[in-house]
């Protein structure tokens, strides 16, 4: 009798227990424990992957203690929750993560000694989820961490991909992808939940009529049906809340394929069931153009379904009442990924459970709010209505009978004309005629946002133009932030522990008392404190980058680093042509007063672009030339460190004396790299692109490095017929290094291999690289005239720190949660 079993349990006093204490004796007794009884291994045949195992056990214990602390506060309180829709994440590897928000490390660690055991060698082995392809994954687990440490009631609900982003190595100069194995050796951290499992209908037909009492109904008819099953990982705080991210993975629901294999038709049954199981097997791997594939859009709603499922059956179970829904839920939408959203709540609560229109949509547009990520129209999703029509029949009908009545309401309430309202109409008929998702999630939800100031305002001043003018206040900028727990006292702990010996530890949940630094930026005992922890950060770097690449680097060049996908609109040969530029002065002789560097990128290109994928082998191949230069590889290195993921990126950020944000203005929505870099004491060079803006605010134009056109200036160039070609007649330098990249010298005599990336410089140059080229190496003599003046660069680095309190996530979550959400942190007794 499950009623008998709850009253009779205190959940307070039982997981306060000590039988899962933090000290090291129970931190060992467990782990001994999770060892024998939880993988049956004893300590002779384990592997260091059974170590690893039993540990990770070990502290999903004491997670589940705190989780299910918050879960009784949460359901005590009747607290409005966050459920965040998203299609990525990047959590990262989680088991010295979690140790740091236990506050278990030193205990761990000293546990595992006495057991003979390396603490570090165990937290090595651990391979990250991939489930992301870069910043908008990695920005929805830097916001999971910040809704459990704040306390605020969370769900993050998403896919379970098999294989997640591919790993990247280099042969060759090139990019090669290997197949991730994130759960090659299994995954302690997740709990599978097979009764919570919903069905998912594809395809099929509808049908309109009478039910049974004369109510008019639409029947969906389905091609075929899946099962999504709930795996969930507890995502802890620090110091104690808890969230829950919750992944779908698609299984086949057996009884479906029975009338195959009745027949005897045994391989048809089993095809039916892979087919099934290929929906949530890879994550696609493209950051910015996505859409077209039936796949893709198949994960969506596969994705989406299941969570508004769950969704439902959290609300009804406490017996609330279906109508007030959105009192009970605020849902967020990361990107136009969960977009379809809008049309299944609503297939949800008309069909299924049989509320009006109406009713229906005020619900729906009271849950929903939508962020932008981009303003690329190639990014912006569109989804081909045969294609959408094919897979989801009944959502096509829903989504017209949204637009229609949508439209209605502009032509008659706010006398649109034909031309605005085809601009703003969810389907696209200026050719083909195409499902515009971001519009659909403009319209469906109640708040819109984009994520730094200025992707907010170029937001509303361009893609949704019209929107804006209808609906001003449903507009809002959230800027993007990041977690310091994980990207300072975690990937830095020396800077952190300096940082709280001189400020205390309060900035670790409240990242603006980093303030309190600024009086030490002139301190020379702190500099050299602070310098000597850089210094040892870039050893460590430089450590396994010679591991990983065999390129040896002197820690006390200057470490310039650009670490974010390859694009180019991020424009990674804009650094390239810097190093030529170099390069080709030191051969002659000049640059006498250069300071050595190492320049350091890294970044994951998408399979299919291969623009990008020669610029990879662009950035290696000047690699090899200059590297092996004896003339001048004492004054610069190149290295491109392959496989950038969460884990490589932790080492990168602390190691850094330069950031690269150097993307064309208006391009970069926000970037979040540019912040973690900073925190981490890097100086930017970098435009005036997305929050790279923002943090010059905020740490001051005297410590930000600034070069490049601005937004308006772009706009003025295009409008002005930009001409590339000119810019290279007129600037010899600029020629002999272009040149330089088509003479054969970097390839081995051929002229041919980066012809491509050559020639649309010259005559297309999409992303003013030629425009922002001189303005780029001027602004870099002014970076190499600050090192050579060590406490003026420390003073700086330090202030860049002091002043980064505005970019912690947790602010960010604060905002969505004022502005947004409507949800306030859960008290914990
Ligand atoms: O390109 C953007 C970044 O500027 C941004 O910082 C990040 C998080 O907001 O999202 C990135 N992004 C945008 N990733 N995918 C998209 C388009 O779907």
């Amino acid at each position: 009798d499950e009623k008998k079993f709850s009253d009779k349990i205190n959940i307070a006093s039982t997981s306060g227990s000590s039988r899962i204490s933090h000290s090291k004796e129970a931190i060992k007794a467990s782990f001994l424990d999770s060892l024998f009884y939880g993988i049956g291994r004893v300590p002779a045949l384990a592997t260091p992957n059974d170590r690893y195992t039993a540990l990770a056990l070990t502290i999903r214990d004491r997670i589940f203690q705190q989780f299910i602390l918050t879960t009784e506060s949460i359901s005590k309180q009747d607290a409005r929750a966050v459920a965040y829709l998203s299609a990525e994440y990047l959590p990262g590897p989680h088991l010295a993560n979690n140790l740091l928000n236990l506050e278990i490390t030193a205990q761990t660690r000293e546990a595992m000694e006495e057991l003979g055991i390396e603490l570090d060698d165990l937290i090595a082995i651990e391979e990250e989820p991939g489930l992301g392809n870069g910043g908008l994954g990695r920005l929805a687990s830097c916001y999971l961490d910040s809704l459990a440490t704040l306390g605020i009631p969370a769900i993050a609900y998403g896919i379970r991909y098999e294989f997640g982003i591919f790993d990247q190595v280099i042969k060759d100069g090139w990019q090669v992808e290997l197949t991730d194995k994130w759960l090659h050796y299994g995954n302690p951290w997740e709990v599978v939940r097979p009764e919570i499992a919903y069905e998912v209908k594809f395809g099929g037909r509808t049908e309109h009529g009478a039910d049974s009492n004369g109510k008019f109904q639409v029947t969906w008819v389905p091609g075929s049906e899946v099962k999504g099953t709930a795996y969930d990982t507890p995502i802890l705080g620090y110091k104690g809340n808890g969230a829950v991210l919750r992944l779908w993975r698609a299984e086949a629901i057996e009884s479906f394929d029975f009338a195959a294999f009745n027949l005897g038709d045994y391989y048809r049954a089993v095809e039916a069931k892979m087919l099934s199981e290929n929906i949530t097997k890879v994550l696609y791997p493209n950051d910015q153009a996505q859409g077209g594939k039936e796949l893709r859009l198949k994960q969506q709603y596969f994705f989406v379904t299941c969570s508004l499922q769950d969704i439902i059956r959290l609300h009804l179970i406490q017996g609330r009442n279906l109508e007030r829904l959105h009192e009970k839920f605020a849902i967020q939408l990361n990107d136009t990924h969960p977009a379809i959203a809008i049309a299944e709540l609503m297939r949800l609560l008309v069909d299924v459970h049989q509320l009006d229109w109406a009713k229906a949509w005020h619900i729906t547009q009271n849950c929903f709010a939508y962020t932008n990520h981009t303003l690329l129209p190639e990014a912006l999703e569109k989804w081909s209505i045969p294609l959408f029509e094919k897979v989801l029949p009944r959502h096509l009908e829903i989504i017209y009978e949204i637009n229609h009545r949508f439209l209605e309401e502009i032509r008659h309430q706010h006398s649109y004309n034909n031309a605005q309202i085809a601009g703003m109409s969810i389907i696209d008929e200026s050719g083909e005629r195409y499902i515009r998702m971001a519009h659909l999630a403009t319209i469906g939800s109640h708040s819109v946002n984009g994520v730094s100031a200025m992707h907010s305002e170029l937001l509303k001043k361009e893609v949704l133009h019209d929107f804006a003018g209808l609906w001003p206040d449903k507009f809002c900028n959230v800027t993007n932030g990041i977690t310091p727990r994980r990207f300072l006292y975690l990937s830095n702990t020396p800077l952190a522990e300096l940082i709280s010996s001189y400020i205390g530890n309060g900035w670790i949940t409240d990242l603006d008392q980093l303030r309190k630094l600024e009086p030490y930026a002139d301190d020379v005992s702190f500099q050299n404190s602070w310098m000597e922890i850089k210094l040892n950060n870039k050893q460590h770097l430089a450590a396994l980058l010679q591991k990983q690449t065999g390129i040896e680097i002197d820690p006390a060049m200057l470490f310039d680093i650009q670490a974010k996908r390859i694009h180019e609109y991020k424009r990674q040969h804009l650094k390239v042509l810097h190093i030529l530029s170099v390069y080709l002065r030191l051969k002659k002789g000049e640059l006498i007063n250069f300071s050595p560097s190492a320049f350091i990128f890294a970044g994951k290109a998408a399979p299919g672009y291969i623009m990008a994928k020669l610029l990879i082998k662009l950035i290696n191949s000047v690699a090899d030339l200059v590297n092996q230069d004896t003339e001048v590889n004492d004054k610069m290195k190149v290295v491109f460190m392959p496989d950038f993921n969460v884990k490589n990126a932790q080492n990168l950020y602390p190691a850094a004396d330069l950031s690269e944000q150097i993307s064309m203005a208006g391009m970069e929505a926000s970037g979040t790299g540019n912040m973690k870099f900073s925190l981490n004491g890097a100086l930017t060079i970098g435009t005036l692109d997305g929050a790279n803006v923002e943090i010059r605010q905020e740490v001051g134009e005297d410590n930000f490095f600034l070069f490049g056109l601005s937004v308006e200036q772009v706009q003025a160039n295009k409008t002005a017929g930009y001409q590339p070609y000119d810019i290279y007649q007129q600037n010899q330098h600029l020629r002999e290094v272009l040149d330089f990249i088509v003479s054969g010298a970097l390839s081995q005599g051929d002229t041919q291999l980066f012809r491509p990336l050559y020639e649309n410089l010259l005559y297309q140059d999409p992303f003013m690289l030629l425009a922002d080229y001189q303005s780029y190496i001027d602004c870099q003599e002014q970076v190499h005239e600050l090192w050579r003046e060590p406490k003026e660069w420390a003073r700086k680095s330090i202030l860049n720190v002091a002043r980064m309190g505005k970019f912690s996530s947790d602010r960010s979550i604060r905002d969505y949660s004022d502005l947004i959400w409507k949800v306030t942190p859960i008290n914990k007794k």
